[in-house]
């Protein structure tokens, strides 16, 4: 398998975070420190393919690895992006054992304008649950800070950390789920400035159809990171 620049970028941002005790426990008590050993059978990692959509060429990866503090580390790496804030987020099913949520095909575009709106993924790919912003187990979306930004040359690299409790809990709050990645895909939304956006593109009420467009999706699956 052939990495991209932006796969090998955030391959190393992982690792990073990984070794960073202070990063990876930003926000939280010094005490909880533990051995290594502990808590090992619980770790998983987590990675997922970014493909493109509705024209974009992005590429990139998205990945999530937990820690033995109970951390969740979220990274995303693309390139070909179109320069500004995109929101990202986990999107899936509800419920206490979600469905499988898949990225749409070229078949999800029910009223075939050409493009694959945010409504039309929610048959195959669910709700939005988790933004990928500062504050991810906040869940809140609209507004949000700390969204990936692509720079001039369109390449974002987003890297957070969450508390896993924390997450699993305010899930269970608003939409009665367990965070469940492996049944998750995510999304990059956000079309470039300037891009004609035909009426028939739905998206959420008060949103610009042009910022929920998916310009990417990945489906996350459990994975070995090389470190
Ligand atoms: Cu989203």
């Amino acid at each position: 398998m052939i990495k991209s620049a932006a796969t090998g970028a955030v391959l190393a941002l992982i690792a990073a975070a990984a070794q960073a005790p202070a990063l990876a426990q930003d926000n939280q008590q010094q005490g909880q420190q533990q051995g290594q050993q502990q808590g090992q059978q619980q770790r998983h990692d987590y990675l997922g393919t970014l493909q493109a959509m509705n024209g974009s060429s992005l590429s990139g990866m998205v990945a999530f690895k937990t820690t033995d503090e109970g951390r969740l580390i979220a990274s995303l790496g693309a390139s070909d992006v179109s320069p500004g804030m995109h929101m990202a987020h986990i999107h899936g099913f509800t419920g206490e054992n979600p469905g499988d949520a898949t990225c749409p095909t070229d078949d999800a575009d029910a009223n075939d304008d050409g493009l694959i709106d945010l409504i039309e993924t929610e048959a195959v790919a669910g709700k939005t649950l988790v933004p990928l912003t500062g504050d991810p187990a906040s869940l809140t979306i609209k507004g949000a800070k700390g969204y990936p930004r692509a720079d001039e040359d369109g390449s974002v690299l987003y890297l957070e950390t969450a508390d896993i409790q924390t997450l699993e809990q305010a899930l269970q709050k608003a939409h009665g789920t367990p965070l469940a990645l492996d049944k998750r895909v995510v999304f990059i939304h956000g079309l470039p400035d300037g891009v004609d956006v035909p009426d028939s593109a739905q998206s959420l009420p008060d949103v610009p159809a042009r910022l929920t467009l998916p310009i990417a999706c990945a489906e996350i699956e459990v994975k070995p990171i090389e470190e």
